[in-house]
């Protein structure tokens, strides 16, 4: 083998019949930092005036090819060479330059492979461009050279979605040339065929004709997703204008992404980019192993226990499902069934996976089946007394080692825990509803839990692809807190002069999907009103107290079932009812409120520093270890729009 040379710290290459085979290994994800562009330049330099080098292949280090631009050194001044200029000399080298694509090739990293003149790659390799998530456009010529390959169309849905495309799709749309287990081998044949003949350089590749009308559509149905979002509008002009001279549209879209990089939306999206990797980190679990988790019980196979078991089965855990009789479990397993059912329809699980899940699942009425369990998670009826029972039971059925979690969303888990043999092994796992799609799982600490436990509990969340967050136990944790003390205030805001429309305009405007009282109507009031009524007793009297939704909820107005509730629901479609506006301006008369209007920049401010005063308050009580866990909670699980950054980010 021939001698590595050097190119800098994270660039080295060796010649192998005639080819040099560069390889980034920049861990750990072999960003394009600037040492990585400095020896990559080196090397092509190097490539174009050996004699003995007839072809280039770039390769990754790890299990990433190249994971983008370092949006670590966003922010910074540029330093030379630039990603484009690097690029600009990868698709101008007189001898041809193969990307072998051993991973994620995303944003810059899949960049740097369209100017290569051929890409292979390995059958686990994904490739995309992500940067709209990240509140950008492409910025190294994705918007310009990935439409020369695979046309408008495509192009479109792959910069504007962010999303990733795994190998066989990839290959199928024209981004890779081939696909290779044997993925450098294949590379430097590929670099060995093309010596000396003409290159095909994806910048000089024609147009494919496209459907006007079909790119008018698309557009607009992006545009209107967008949400008022700069980025994904800018990379529909970016890509629908790409049929220009290709140095106009690479200037025209690197002065874009250089003005978005710097935006408020941008920094905001990092900020959440970076919080979601943080959040599993938890001070006091260096080094804690988490227990091994092969087979996870779940106890109530309800809507909530269902989804938590199809995420467990996508997952690869084996299920065992109780339900308090034979009939029930059986059609608990019936649900489940049908949700993989759903996810086949859909194309996101294929029939082998189906069967390979379907395998794993068994359910029962017998406690003693749950045995075998390494994790038990309870969705039962989200009662105290039921809770404590079921907990009791358990302990005599499953391995003193095994893990019980409470999914509590209301109760105190510590009262649970503390009914069992071993609360250490208890804590909560509070999913959200769909639980096989909604990815934020707050991870309860309770008092007693033992460190493994809580790392077991993290570990279990990261294989199930769910974003976890760390809380402490106060009623309703982070995110009922928070959501709790935000309608709070927006009904202190209906006492005050607003209406429910208007606050929920705001809302929307502002980029939430639905506004706070259509979602109150469409989850039901009731479940609120009984909370209140057990809570009215210990209510302090000095307080300011809202009767409003007790109001509504006495006459009938329970939400979007019963036809009524914030909002009248004829034939399901929610229209203001004057009847609510009465009964609100009622209640501004009883307390002598003299209302008044409120823009929809006060309505904001108001429930939004309520809900970062709450958000104070939980990390001063150590319920939150960290203000950047809330802005995940709230994104993740309420709606709260990621370009905005989270409650504490907006109040920072
Ligand atoms: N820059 C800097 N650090 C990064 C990074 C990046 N692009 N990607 C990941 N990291 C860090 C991350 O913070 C974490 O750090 C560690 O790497 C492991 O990450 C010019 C301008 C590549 C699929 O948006 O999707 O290119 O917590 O836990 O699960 O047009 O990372 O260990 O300290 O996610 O194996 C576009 C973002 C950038 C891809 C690997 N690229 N990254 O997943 O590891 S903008 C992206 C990912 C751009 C160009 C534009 C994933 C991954 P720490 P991880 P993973």
């Amino acid at each position: 083998m021939n001698e590595t040379i050097e190119f800098s710290a994270t660039v080295s290459a060796t010649t192998r019949n005639g080819v040099l085979v560069v390889t980034i290994d920049n861990p750990p994800v072999n960003a394009t930092s600037v040492d990585v562009r400095g020896g990559l330049a080196k090397a092509l330099a190097h490539a174009e005036t050996a004699a003995d080098v007839t072809g280039v292949v770039v390769t990754g280090a790890g299990k990433t090819f190249i994971g983008g631009a370092d949006i670590k050194e966003f922010g910074k001044p540029a330093m030379d060479p630039t990603l484009p200029a690097v690029i600009q000399n990868i698709e101008g080298l007189s001898k041809p330059v193969v990307a072998a694509l051993n991973g994620a090739a995303l944003g810059g990293g899949l960049e740097v492979a369209l100017a290569c003149h051929s890409r292979v790659a390995a059958p686990a390799a994904q490739v995309g461009l992500p940067e709209v998530k990240l509140g950008i456009v492409p910025g190294a010529g994705g918007t310009q050279r990935l439409p020369r390959l695979i046309g408008i169309p495509a192009a479109l849905d792959l910069i504007t979605s962010g999303r990733s495309v795994k190998a066989e799709e990839a290959l199928k749309l024209g981004i890779v040339d081939t696909v290779a287990a044997d993925l450098v081998e294949a590379a430097i044949s590929a670099a060995s065929a093309l010596a000396g003949k003409p290159l095909r350089r994806t910048g000089e590749l024609g147009m494919a004709a496209a459907d006007p009308a079909e790119i008018a559509k698309t557009s607009a149905k992006i545009l209107a997703r967008a949400r008022g979002q700069k980025a994904p509008a800018e990379a529909v002009r970016l890509v629908t204008s790409s049929d220009r001279p290709l140095a106009e549209g690479l200037a025209d879209e690197r002065a874009t992404f250089l003005a978005l990089r710097d935006s408020r939306e941008a920094t905001a999206l990092r900020h959440v980019f970076f919080a979601e990797r943080e959040s599993s980190k938890v001070e006091g679990l260096e080094g804690i192993e988490p227990r091994p988790v092969r087979t996870i019980g779940i106890c109530g196979l309800g809507l909530m226990g269902s989804g938590i078991a199809v995420s467990a089965l996508g997952a690869g855990y084996s299920v065992i499902g109780l339900d308090q009789t034979a009939k029930a479990a059986e059609k608990g397993r019936e649900r489940i069934i049908g949700l993989l059912e759903r996810n086949v329809a859909s194309g996101r699980l294929d029939q082998a996976g189906f069967e390979a899940q379907k395998v794993k699942l068994s359910v029962t009425a017998t406690d003693a089946d749950l045995a075998p369990c390494d994790l038990v998670v309870e969705a039962v009826f989200d009662d105290l007394a039921v809770k404590i029972d079921l907990f009791q039971r358990l302990d005599r059925v499953i391995r003193p080692d095994a893990v019980l979690a409470t999914n509590t969303s209301y109760l105190n888990p510590d009262e649970i825990a503390a009914a069992t043999a071993h609360p250490q092994r208890v804590l909560g796992l509070h999913f959200f509803s769909p639980a096989h799609v909604m990815r934020l799982l707050e991870v309860v600490r309770c008092a007693k839990t033992a460190p493994d436990v809580l790392a077991t509990g993290l570990a279990v969340a990261k294989k199930l692809h769910k974003l976890p967050v760390v809380t402490g136990v106060t009623e309703g944790f982070i995110g009922n807190r928070i959501f709790s003390a935000y309608r709070r205030e927006a009904e202190f805001l209906l006492e005050d002069g607003a209406l429910p429309h208007e606050i929920d305009a705001a809302l929307e405007d502002y980029g939430f999907p639905m506004g706070l009282f259509a979602v109150y109507d469409m989850a039901g009031l009731e479940i609120a009103w009984a909370r209140r009524k057990r809570q009215a007793a210990a209510r302090d009297p000095s307080e300011r107290y809202v009767e409003i939704a007790d109001t509504l909820c006495e006459t009938g107005r329970l939400g979007q079932k019963a036809g009524r509730g914030w909002y009248a629901y004829l034939d399901g479609k929610r229209t203001i009812d004057p009847d609510v506006t009465a009964i609100i301006q009622a209640a501004r008369a009883k307390k002598g409120i003299a209302p008044r209007a409120f823009t929809k920049e006060e309505v904001l401010e108001r429930l939004l520093s309520a809900m970062a005063a709450e958000g104070k308050v939980l990390l001063a009580e150590g319920i939150a270890a960290r203000p950047s866990d809330i802005d995940l909670v709230m994104i993740n699980g309420y709606g709260f729009p990621a370009h905005k950054g989270g409650p504490m980010f907006v109040n920072g």
